[in-house]
This record gives structure tokens, sequence and C-alpha cells, in this order.
């Protein structure tokens, strides 16, 4: 699956996102992440609440914690997880998560803003539809994917986090990688209240595919100070040698016309 990461020469240094398009010119598309969502624009969709989003995980799915080079990712054995209802038409499983982060104190940092406003950090579970043979195949079909954001905010410890979190310092260079051995429900991760925001749209890093159908969660989840700087454990390669990865994030990207419904 790493070949879909587009391994080649992308980063979030220098230009970083600004110049993706030289290499990925979908960049520029007509349906790419994140967006802002200005909520008073958002059209309520009484579809979405009739057949209600369903989020099915188990507590066995999660297999272990890599450093990507862009971010950590938890590697997850789909079977057993599920996820359908609400805008999608059919079933997906969860296939992994990562995260996007700012720099230390700052409240900038998500990929996906509310009324121009940014949260410190943006969890995303991505998971790809059954209808197709696996990821890989799924992961450039207008409805290969769906994904499911998650705000974080400073505030108190998140308990179901800190399990992950205390990982970060485990895997600090690129291709490190821990096993989960416990076990660990990543529906922990979700606000209590399953309100959200729709809309179609893309990758947020290369190769930008545009086959995301996205489901942002309204309510931010608490997590302290001290597990947001657990991120910075993490070290990716920066101009000058290594560094504390952070602000690894894509700016909001023009809507085109996308309406973005409301639950
Ligand atoms: C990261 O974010 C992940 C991608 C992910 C994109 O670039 O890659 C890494 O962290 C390096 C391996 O994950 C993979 O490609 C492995 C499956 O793309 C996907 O998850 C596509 C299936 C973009 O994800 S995002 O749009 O949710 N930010
Ligand atoms: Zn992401």
């Amino acid at each position: 699956v790493s070949r879909l990461c587009g391994d080649g020469e992308w980063n979030y240094y220098g230009r970083g996102p600004s110049k993706w398009h030289e290499h990925f010119p979908i960049a520029k598309g007509q349906r790419q992440s994140p967006i802002d969502i200005v909520t008073g624009s958002a059209k309520v969709d009484q579809a979405l609440s009739d057949k209600p989003l369903k989020i099915s995980y188990s507590n066995n799915c999660c297999q272990s914690v890599t450093n990507t080079g862009h971010s950590f990712q938890v590697v997850v054995d789909g079977a057993g997880t599920e996820i359908s209802g609400g805008p999608l038409d059919s079933t997906y499983k969860l296939v992994q998560y990562h995260a996007h982060w700012g720099p230390l104190g700052e409240n900038v940092g998500s990929e996906h803003t509310v009324d121009g406003v940014s949260y410190p950090a943006e969890l995303h579970l991505v998971h790809w539809n059954q209808k197709y043979k696996d990821v890989t195949e799924a992961v450039d079909k207008p409805d290969g994917l769906a994904v499911i954001g998650v705000f974080f905010s400073r505030g108190k410890e998140h308990a179901g986090f800190k399990p992950i979190s205390d990982l970060f310092s485990k895997v600090p260079r690129k291709g490190d990688k821990v096993d989960i051995n416990f076990n660990y429900d990543p529906a922990c991760l979700l606000p209590a209240q399953r309100n959200y925001w729709t809309y179609l749209g893309s990758l947020t890093t290369p190769p930008l595919f545009e086959s995301v159908t996205w489901i942002v969660m309204k309510d931010p989840v608490e997590v302290s100070s001290e597990q947001l700087a657990a991120l910075r454990n993490l070290l990716w390669e920066t101009p000058s040698g290594e560094g504390q990865m952070f602000n690894n994030y894509r700016p909001p990207q023009p809507l085109h016309g996308r309406v973005v419904r409301s639950t």
C-alpha cells in the first residue's frame, strides 16, 4: 500500500502543499480536501438522520503503530469493522487511522476548519468501500473511501487516546513500527454526540485522489496539552536535518460549488 503514499517527493516544507500540483495536477481539481466548513451554508438533510450512520469497530482490530514520515499510522485489520448509513450507499471497512497537527501550544493544525477556525489536531479514520476488491482498488474511485474526521481540542486528558499516544515515543523515526498487543476499540476516539457534516472530497495528501466521502464530526474530543505534545515525539526529515513532526496539514481548498450537508 505504500505505493499509494506517493513515496516520491512531497512534504510539508518550503512551499509544501502549494507546490503539490506540480507532480499531482489534481491538486487544483474540483473536489479537493480539506475545506473550510461554513456552518451557516451547510444544508440540514433529514435523509442523513432517517438512515443513521452506523459505526461498528472491534477491540482487536488495531495491529500496529508506524511512523510514516508524514504522521503516525495505526494499521487496522478491517475484519469485524464496518460503517454504513448516513451519506454512504454501501458498507465500508476501516483500514488505518492517523492525524494531522500544528505547533506546540497553538490552535492550528487541523485540516478542516469551521467558520475559519482551526483546531490543534484532526484525527482521520480511513475506510474503503466493500464493493471493491481491496483498498488499492478503491483508493481512486469516486465512492472508494469514507474518512471520519475528529477534531482534537485542548482540554483534559483523553483516557481512550492515552494507550496510543503513549506509543509515539517508541516509533521516533520514519519506518519505525510497534505492535499493539492490547485490546483497543478505536470507537473510544469518537465524540459522544455523532452529529456531523458531510461532503464529497479527496485525500488530503498526494496522490490527492478525489475518492473520499468526508464525514466530519461536529463535536471535538478533548485531549491534554501533554497528549498533543506527545505527537511531537514523532520525528521527520527536514531540510536542516531531523526535526519534530508538526504542521503536517494541508490548508482548506476551494469549494467549487459543492454543498456541505449537515445532520
Ligand atoms: C497519509 O494520508 C497516509 C495515507 C493516506 C493519506 O499520506 O500515508 C502515510 O501516512 C504514509 C504511508 O495512507 C496510505 O496511503 C496507506 C493506506 O491515504 C490513505 O489512507 C489512502 C487509502 C491521506 O489520508 S487522508 O486523506 O485521510 N488525510
Ligand atoms: Zn489525514
